[in-house]
């Protein structure tokens, strides 16, 4: 048996494993010894993220549309049917009738190839991916405030803080490996703060849990922020020396006193205060978040008002501090530092500022256009609009993620071309013109990011299934046909490119890699990466603190949807479930859909344990197992989104935070009944 070293696929934490090859089969997984976050420990999914690989359901050729099947057919078929489509919308509707929407599980080098397929070859800027679905208020509100949307310090640096604020993240279930990071810190004397109106495994163990009523976030940071200016807990100095607007945050602060607060979110005040003084007081203290905070229309705003805390309290470039977006897929980091985003080049670099998209145009010899593209959600509306009329999918499963389930039907049903590669059928390949096989990350060669801005090393264990091909050969095939000059590169070229093109990976090199990665900002082959950020100045020099005020929730339980949804998910299922549901262990601890009611509302109801419930929204409805959960409040349903059988997103709407354009998927009005 051979053990290849590379890096788990599921989430941001990015542990490192090792594959088990006996002949070209991965028989098992085990976990690294030497790896520097995992050190030889990784979750359940991790220890079993060999099985799917071998799952006989993986796509093996590819696949074209016949009347209402699917049938077999060549590359060559698949590929030219790909061009030829791709040639006739953009000659009859224009290039920006197309889109791509990369994959957070693909590669840096995957997800770099497939930017510049959509920019330098099908010359549109209408390029996303599911960050816009999780972390766009990170990229936007972070940028704004601190000059980077990424995480600021390694997850060992939480070892140090003396308070640990978790927000609207169920991180033992989500990040495995930063919860135990967080439990270790706590068990060294940290105080440890969760605010998540669900009573979730890390709250149970918090030393503080606040539940505010979802949607209230602002709220209750700037009462928190209130307290600890009361309190002159503030760090005077760091305001004066590294940012700039503090009156104005001050003023807004002072309107939400801990009964205001009370009334919004229902935190008593004499908790607020508690938590206040604990962050507030301690020497380094960080704030972790995650989907609770992001996956609203006040996302920007929410993420905003975490940064002004961190920043009143000079709680930013120390060992201990720090601001914690925890990324979910494992590569979601890398496919935004990779520019596949409407908007930014790889390294954040503006697509409107002449002289960034200049150099990319020098580089690669082509005009490039100019006008930011269009984000996800969009793309999908503009689909349905019929402005959108073809779109490569790679790696991406919208018909079960993407918010109003009922409209991306329509809309991928609409279009005249789409293109899905995937590992697996999914609810989405059924849909496709063309379905592209690839291979999985036990199959290539590449790098993924992790939330720490680590760059890892995968490496090909096995080969392919069947007639699968690595997606970036796909991608180089699919240029030449379209009449791009470019030539075929192997991974490590591809991050020779990338180097060049984004500064902070400018000195990643495959050779230099290893078992502990790099963290960038690695800017040249001598720097030895960058664990902590702004230690000394922000990219933006000042800082900049910005007012946030408590806004409407878009959608509110009114007598016809009593009900608030909280959508989410579980340890043992990935998403879409593509892949955790093709894992045996993993779908007997949880083989299928459950929604989780509070007792009261359940007895009121006369719904039992088990008993199956219809539940109802504008926009959809499903039916699914109840189950009691004590740890909820009253009026508040909490259902995953993994499953087909009772599809979460046929209830969620397509509520846009203005800022970022990320979906409210955290609040639906439902209602719900026995059925
Ligand atoms: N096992 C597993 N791990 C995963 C994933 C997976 O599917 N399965 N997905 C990965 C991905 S892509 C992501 S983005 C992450 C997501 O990781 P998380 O964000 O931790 O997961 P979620 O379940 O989306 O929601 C987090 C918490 O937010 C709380 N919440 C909801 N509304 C509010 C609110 O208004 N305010 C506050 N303060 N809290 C609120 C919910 O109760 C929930 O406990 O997980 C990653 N890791
Ligand atoms: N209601 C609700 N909806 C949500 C959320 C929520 O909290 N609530 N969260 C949102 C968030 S944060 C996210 S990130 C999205 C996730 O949404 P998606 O990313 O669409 O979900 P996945 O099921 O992870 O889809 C990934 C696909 O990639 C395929 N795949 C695996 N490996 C490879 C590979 O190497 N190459 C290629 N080409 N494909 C591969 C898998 O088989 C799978 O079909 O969902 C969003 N939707
Ligand atoms: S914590 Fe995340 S990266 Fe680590 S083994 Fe589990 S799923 Fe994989
Ligand atoms: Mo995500």
């Amino acid at each position: 048996m051979e053990k290849i070293h590379t890096t788990c696929v599921y989430c941001g934490c990015g542990c490192g494993l090792f594959l088990h090859v006996e002949g070209d089969r991965v028989v098992g997984a085990s976990p690294s010894p030497g790896h520097p976050l995992s050190r030889g420990r990784l979750c359940i999914k991790g220890w079993l993220a060999g099985e799917f690989v071998g799952h006989p359901d993986r796509l093996r050729y590819p696949l074209i549309k016949r009347g209402d099947r699917r049938v077999r057919a060549t590359w060559d078929e698949a590929l030219s049917l790909v061009r030829d489509r791709f040639l006739k919308v953009k000659e009859a509707y224009g290039p920006d009738a197309i889109a791509v929407l990369t994959s957070a599980k693909g590669t840096n080098e995957e997800n770099f190839m497939l930017m510049k397929l959509a920019r330098a070859v099908l010359k549109t800027n209408n390029v996303d991916h599911v960050a816009r679905l999780c972390h766009a208020p990170t990229v936007a509100g972070l940028s704004y405030a601190i000059g980077s949307g990424a995480m600021t310090n390694p997850i060992e640096s939480l070892l140090e803080s003396e308070a640990i604020m978790v927000v609207g993240s169920n991180t033992t279930e989500q990040h495995p490996m930063v919860a135990a990071t967080i439990l270790e810190a706590q068990s060294r004397g940290a105080e440890l703060l969760v605010f998540d109106p669900r009573r979730t495994q890390i709250a149970a163990q918090a030393d503080i849990h606040l539940t505010p009523a979802p949607g209230t976030d602002v709220a209750w940071i700037n009462g928190l922020l209130n307290v600890i200016i009361e309190e002159e807990l503030i760090d005077e100095v760091f305001i004066r020396g590294r940012t700039q607007g503090f009156e104005l945050v001050k003023e807004a602060a002072s309107c939400y006193t801990p009964e205001v607060v009370e009334s919004i979110t229902g935190i008593p005040p004499h908790l607020l205060r508690a938590a206040a003084l604990s962050y507030g007081a301690a020497e380094a203290a960080s704030i972790v978040y995650a989907m609770g905070i992001t996956q609203h229309t006040a996302g920007t705003d929410n993420v905003q008002a975490l940064a002004n805390l961190a920043l009143a309290t000079g709680n930013l470039g120390r060992e201990g501090t720090g601001i914690y977006p925890l990324r979910g897929h494992q590569n979601v980091q890398g496919a935004c530092d990779m520019g596949a985003l409407p908007d930014l080049l790889p390294g954040y670099q503006k697509v409107s500022d002449p002289r960034k998209i200049e150099t990319f145009e020098e580089a690669w010899s082509v005009d490039l256009p100019r006008a930011p593209g269009l984000t996800a959600v969009e793309i999908l509306e503009a689909a349905e609009e019929g402005s959108i009329k073809a779109i490569y999918i790679s790696g991406e499963n919208p018909l079960m993620s993407y918010p109003d389930r009922d409209s991306v039907y329509k809309a991928l049903k609409a279009l005249d071309l789409l293109v899905v590669a995937d590992i697996f059928p999914t609810e989405t390949t059924r849909l496709a013109h063309v379905v592209l096989p690839v291979a999985s990350f036990a199959e290539k060669d590449g790098t993924f990011t992790s939330t720490e801005r680590r760059i890892q090393l995968i490496s090909k264990a096995v080969s392919p299934p069947g007639e699968a091909l690595s997606e970036l050969d796909v991608i180089f095939d699919l240029m030449k046909r379209l009449g791009a000059p470019y030539r075929s590169l192997s991974p490590a070229e591809v991050m020779e490119e990338i180097a060049s093109l984004n500064p902070h990976y400018g000195g990643i090199r495959y050779r230099r890699l290893g078992i502990d990665g790099l963290q960038w900002p690695c800017p040249d082959e001598d720097h030895p990466g960058t664990g902590i950020l702004h230690r000394e100045a922000f990219p933006i020099g000042r800082a900049r603190f910005r007012p946030v005020f408590q806004k409407e929730l878009h959608e509110s339980p009114d007598e016809d949807y009593p009900f608030l949804l909280i959508t989410g998910r579980t340890l043992y299922h990935f998403h879409s479930g593509s892949m955790t549901r093709r894992t045996s262990l993993l779908d007997r601890e949880v083989p299928g859909p459950v929604v989780d009611v509070n007792p009261d509302d359940a007895g009121r109801l006369r719904i039992r344990s088990r008993q199956r419930v219809v539940i109802e929204s504008r926009r959809g409805r499903l039916e699914v197992e109840a189950r009691i959960d004590p740890g909820l409040m009253p009026g508040i349903l909490y259902l995953p989104f993994h499953f087909s059988e009772a599809p979460a997103n046929a209830l969620t709407a397509r509520a846009l935070d203005p800022a970022s354009r990320i979906p409210a998927f955290k609040i639906s009005a439902v209602s719900m009944r026995r059925a």
